[in-house]
């Protein structure tokens, strides 16, 4: 069976981008693939986070996952932090990438152009090292992503070409990447040219937000001053995102959502559909949310979890180990 393998990094609350470009996703794939979903923990520290909000948001994200239809039997659900063949392959791998690509990724370039130089943390830098020993530990085929993390897989790919190449043989799986084709990237509703990021909140929709909020988030989205409901990502960024957002919640294309609005002279009309459509899919899976964070059920799921997932991860690190020339023994 084909792996697939996916996670979503605590570092802030869940946003509408993270649900529509990744979270609703994952349940797709764990019928059809051997299928890993973890909390990427480690990667939220490469940014300031306070230890409280990581611990209950990292038990957030589970809930979110059951909520969203991911099934703790079919799908290995587990924290990064768990299984420590993370680390330790991260170890090996940074000796095979390079400070001139790490330095080329637009996620890096993006986060630390806003900090300090002097206060860019080493694990911004080399967080790409870290995805792809998370990719390739588990030999995944497949990596269900928004269009932002894209890029690191690629980055993977160039990294498995050239350890396979190195020791001459398939010691890692070749990944692909997977992404939505309708909502791979939505955007923030206050600066629509700007992705909607959950460590970097502006105009964004949270997965927590009660209903009242997000219907005066979407009615005081920023939009042109034209009344045509038209797809138009340069003209028209703020429109365009709204109707991406309808159409991905819709399961349609954004031609058919386009032609459904077709005529609609009132941004206010359409705005109101938008949020009607988004609390419909919103309030249904926060009350599942609500009911496994009850459950009491995370716990034994990451117990559960760790185990999968370590078993795989530490068959992949004996045979990296072995290939690189360290000394396996029993
Ligand atoms: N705006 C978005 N539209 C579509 N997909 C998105 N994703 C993130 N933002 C959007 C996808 O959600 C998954 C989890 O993201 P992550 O936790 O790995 O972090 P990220 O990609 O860096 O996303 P954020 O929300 O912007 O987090 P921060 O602010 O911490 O960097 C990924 O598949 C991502 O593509």
């Amino acid at each position: 069976m084909k792996r697939c393998l996916s996670g979503i990094k605590p570092t802030g609350n869940l946003t509408l981008g993270n649900y529509i470009g990744a979270l609703r996703e994952f349940k797709k794939y764990q019928d059809e693939y051997e299928t890993f979903i973890f909390i990427a923990d480690l990667h939220a520290l490469t940014l300031p986070i306070d230890p409280a909000f990581l611990r209950s948001n990292t038990k957030d994200i589970v809930a979110f996952y059951i909520a969203a239809g991911l099934d703790p039997q079919k799908s290995t659900i587990f924290l990064q932090s768990d299984v420590s063949a993370h680390s330790e392959i991260n170890t090996i791998l940074e000796n095979y990438l390079y400070m001139g690509e790490l330095s080329r990724m637009t996620q890096f370039k993006d986060k630390s152009s806003k900090m300090k130089h002097e206060a860019v943390g080493l694990g911004i830098f080399t967080y790409p090292v870290l995805m792809a020993g998370d990719i390739l530990l588990y030999n995944a085929d497949v990596v269900p992503v928004g269009d932002d993390q894209r890029q690191h897989v690629e980055l993977t790919r160039d990294l498995v070409h050239r350890f396979n190449a190195r020791y001459n043989k398939e010691v890692f799986v070749m990944p692909q990447a997977i992404s939505p084709k309708v909502g791979a990237r939505i955007m923030s509703l206050s600066e629509p040219t700007k992705k909607m990021s959950k460590s970097d909140p502006k105009g964004d929709i949270f997965l927590k937000d009660e209903p009242n909020i997000i219907r005066k988030k979407i009615m005081s989205a920023v939009t042109d001053t034209g009344n045509e409901i038209k797809y138009d990502p340069v003209n028209k960024p703020g429109i365009s995102n709204l109707l991406t957002i309808y159409a991905a919640l819709s399961n349609k294309t954004i031609e058919e959502a386009e032609k459904e609005f077709e005529g609609m002279s009132q941004y206010g009309t359409f705005k109101k559909i938008v949020a009607d459509k988004v609390l419909e899919e919103l309030i249904p899976f926060k009350q599942r949310y609500e009911e496994v964070l009850k459950s009491g059920i995370i716990d034994q799921v990451l117990t559960e979890g760790a185990k999968r997932a370590s078993y795989i991860a530490n068959k992949t690190l004996r045979k990296v180990k072995k290939t690189v020339g360290l000394y396996v023994h029993d």
